[in-house]
């Protein structure tokens, strides 16, 4: 190419990347404040009636419970004039999402000025699906005895998904495992960090966390819905599914955490809708990603003391079954599992966790990873750990926040650890 070529072809590449980015103007957030359970259920109601607005959380009416909803503009009047029509409770909190969506883009863009892959600083930035495979695939080489990297397939966009397991190198086969996935949802980003700040702990501490590994083997996948994760970090920062086209043209996209076969499709906990954002897709398992996460879940499954799926945000540790009311058999066990989690987080602290039942402490699901992990896979342990909210919408911490989030998380993950070990020795 001559030169002018080159300058030709960079300024097009430069416009296609600032056209694609989308860079949310005068998207609005919005704080609803349900007074009681008429309200609770009418919030629902509209949740389901307009997919357009992104309810960032969970609608509950205890406690004062707040829920943010993101809008693109257009929306905004017709938000307003329903809420003082039903006397709902609300407030603006942002009126224009964009200088703060492209204050944390660029933020993160300088933080990763110095990278040098395959070495990355968890603390320091937010790493895309690509940066994250070059890290697991150095792993290896620098921990030959210790850590093993295994593609298990492809996401739908073709990225190789990738899953480390980590061990102390005793040689010692067939240990119970610990099994830890990340971003299930995409625009979760503090997941994929503690997914990776996790293995920093068990790789580079060692010395700090051998009892973790003395007598169980750890098998950490930290990025599952890797075409969604992409998407958020190119072109749509609060996308939740996958990016597989649906049956309807003008929505793309499965909620991987409605996509799994154990009770798949109960209308209370998912949708046969693709333009929702819990949308379970045509039939169990039609996404490769979540293929490939069950193929890990199998694999296995004899050896599956605690299955940990980290999403964010809420401070959360949710137990199965998120399907129905009914609690599972060893749901005690699993109880003390999360009070060991969330007492560790507010000694160390204060940070305050609430856990039980996902259909009791948060709301129904149904096909979601940690129902099967139980109801399928035999994990002794099936938990959803939800992160605590970061940034203006929940999901989007800021990357001077990260080191604060994880560190308090990882004193929860660690005291569940060893409580699993100290109840399922080997
Ligand atoms: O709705 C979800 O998929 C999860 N919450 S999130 O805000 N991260 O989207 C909760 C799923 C919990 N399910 C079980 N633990 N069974
Ligand atoms: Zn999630």
């Amino acid at each position: 190419m001559t030169l002018i070529g080159h300058i030709i072809f960079l300024l097009l590449l430069q416009s296609s990347v600032l056209l694609a980015w989308q860079d949310y103007k005068d998207y609005q957030v919005y704080e609803l404040t349900p007074r009681d359970s008429s309200e609770e259920s009418l919030l629902r109601k509209l949740a389901r009636e307009k997919p357009q607005w992104d309810f960032l959380g969970p609608i509950r009416w205890h406690n004062e419970s707040t829920v943010r909803v993101m809008l693109p503009p257009e929306e905004a009047s017709s938000l307003v004039s329903l809420f003082d029509s039903h006397q709902l409770r609300y407030r603006l909190l942002i009126k224009d999402l964009s200088p703060l969506v492209q204050a944390q883009r660029a933020e993160n863009l300088r933080s990763k000025q110095r990278l040098q892959l395959p070495h990355i600083d968890v603390l320091a930035a937010f790493y895309t699906h690509a940066e994250i495979n070059a890290y697991l695939d150095s792993l290896p080489e620098r921990y030959p005895k210790r850590a093993q990297v295994k593609q298990f397939g492809w996401s739908y966009e073709r990225r190789p998904l990738k899953v480390l397991t980590i061990s102390n190198g005793d040689g010692r086969r067939n240990k119970p495992v610990i099994l830890i996935d990340g971003t299930v949802h995409a625009r979760e980003w503090i997941s994929p960090s503690m997914a990776l700040y996790i293995i920093q702990q068990l790789l580079d501490n060692y010395e700090g966390n051998q009892e973790l590994l003395q007598d169980y083997d750890w098998v950490i996948m930290p990025v599952v819905n890797a075409d969604g994760y992409e998407y958020t970090h190119s072109e749509s920062r609060y996308w939740r599914k996958t990016r597989k086209p649906t049956t309807d043209p003008d929505c793309v996209g499965t909620d991987i955490n409605r996509n799994f076969a154990h009770e798949w499709g109960h209308d209370a906990g998912s949708s046969s809708d693709p333009c929702e954002d819990i949308y379970r897709g045509e039939r169990p398992f039609d996404q490769p990603e979540s293929q490939v996460l069950r193929d890990i879940l199998l694999q296995y499954s004899p050896r599956l003391k605690w299955y940990l799926s980290l999403h964010s945000y809420g401070n959360y540790f949710l137990l199965p079954w998120g399907y129905t009311n009914n609690l599972p058999e060893n749901y005690q066990d699993m109880m003390d599992v999360a009070e060991a989690g969330a007492f560790a987080i507010v000694h160390s602290t204060n940070g305050i966790y609430s856990y039980g039942s996902t259909y009791y402490v948060l709301y129904p699901t149904s096909g979601d990873t940690a129902d099967y992990a139980l109801g399928v896979a035999n994990a002794t342990v099936a938990m959803t750990m939800e992160l605590p909210a970061g940034g203006f919408s929940g999901f989007d911490p800021w990357v001077s926040h990260i080191e604060r989030l994880v560190t308090e998380s990882w004193v929860g993950v660690r005291a569940m650890a060893a409580e699993v070990i100290r109840r399922y020795p080997s």
